[in-house]
């Protein structure tokens, strides 16, 4: 048992250590105002982006959380490629039809695959975040434990960005993590790749749709896309398939149709282009061979689920149909208007309190777990098809 007076030490200790703590943070973040300065940018600007005394709590604690298990690729696709950004996108492209055009030609990259990129970064402008940048830079440079460097790097690029106009302070919100605007650029990114696109002098890719899609537009070229070649195409693998794959691992297609690889729409497979083979989720689910074109869209996000996710929107947007080969699984992937309705079923079956807001986080999968536990199915907390229909309403 422990004694009051042991408590009460402890509780000495702690807040001793919080004032510690907050006395090196206040000190952290006047060294932080001192390089911007240095940097270039104007005191005044300084002190209004870093008059923070504390650490930014939220910031801290989702840079601290450790996703549980890894998503499986259906799940992933499922809600970054659902009807509702295929149709959002078509009805985005018709509207922005002029400038994508204008991307398309001045860079070279195919417009459907900026649609995407803008899609899934930012769902079409309409999900930036809404961290304040300078805020979380400090919060993460000062009170975090990890590449303390690169957040201070990156807090310098974010009010460059203010200091020549691109954008003023108070627009600098975006992701905890640093990412914003319509293509979810981090501010080193900005400051080398951001494009003024609609000519107006400043390059705004959080109000202004022409320059973000040039922006991204840009990017993708920079980053080694070649005009007019495809980016990613579906195939069938033969059963039992044994041979090479790895997004690096590049044959001719030649080569590929050696090894019985077809294309999965039936199409000839043509014969010169270089690509890798993606087996997402193994031989017995859909295949895709993918050119050098998917390294560029990889180069926005080091992941292949997100460059396929980017390749499958664009096919999408274009009016190809969905993946012809299912995924290897009973229990595909929910859209984010199915993820909706799970948690209005799980809260009218009183598994879940609160509202309905589509994110599955830590407390949808507990309730998921327990109406899965009540319905004797196996516990998954998965936001799956099997639990979302055996939930339907009567
Ligand atoms: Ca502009």
């Amino acid at each position: 048992m422990s004694s009051p007076r042991i408590l009460a030490l402890a509780i000495g200790t702690f807040a001793l250590a919080s004032t510690a703590s907050a006395q090196n943070f206040a000190v952290c973040v006047t060294g932080l105002k001192q390089a911007a300065v240095r940097s270039g940018v104007h005191a005044s600007i300084v002190d209004r982006a870093l008059a923070i005394t504390a650490p930014d709590e939220k910031v801290l604690r989702v840079s601290q959380v450790q996703p549980e298990f890894d998503i499986p690729i259906w799940d992933y696709l499922a809600y970054l490629v659902d009807e509702q950004r295929v149709g959002d996108g078509r009805a985005m492209m018709q509207r922005h039809a002029g400038v994508l055009q204008a991307a398309e030609r001045r860079y070279g990259v195919d417009r459907h695959v900026i649609a995407a990129v803008w899609g899934v970064e930012s769902d079409y402008g309409r999900d930036q975040g809404d961290h304040f940048l300078p805020h979380a830079f400090a919060t993460l440079a000062c009170a975090g434990t990890s590449r303390v460097n690169f957040w201070r790097s990156e807090l310098m690029a974010a009010l460059q960005l203010v200091q020549r106009r691109d954008l003023a302070l108070e627009k600098l919100r975006g992701s905890w993590a640093g990412a914003f605007g319509q293509t979810q650029f981090m501010p080193s990114v900005y400051r080398r790749l951001a494009v003024d696109f609609d000519g107006d002098g400043r390059r705004d890719l959080i109000g202004s749709v022409a320059d973000a899609l040039g922006s991204a537009a840009n990017y993708l070229r920079r980053a080694g896309w070649q005009p007019g070649q495809p980016v990613m195409i579906e195939v069938k693998v033969p059963a039992g398939y044994a041979g090479p794959r790895g997004r690096r691992n590049r044959l001719p297609l030649a080569a590929w149709a050696r090894y019985g690889i077809v294309r999965a729409d039936g199409k000839p497979l043509g014969a010169g282009a270089l690509a890798g083979l993606l087996l997402p989720a193994g031989a017995a689910g859909p295949g895709f061979l993918v050119f050098r074109n998917f390294d560029a869209v990889y180069a926005y996000n080091h992941a292949e689920s997100y460059a396929l996710a980017i390749a499958h929107l664009a096919d999408r947007l274009a009016g190809y149909p969905p993946f012809r080969t299912p995924w290897p699984t009973d229990d595909p992937g929910l859209s984010r208007a199915e993820r909706l309705e799970l948690q209005r079923r799980l809260i009218a079956r009183g598994f879940l309190t609160g509202e309905a807001d589509g994110k599955i986080g830590a407390q949808s999968q507990a309730a998921i777990k327990e109406a899965e536990r009540r319905l004797g199915m196996p516990e998954s907390g998965r936001a799956g098809q099997k639990i979302f229909r055996a939930l339907a309403g009567r």
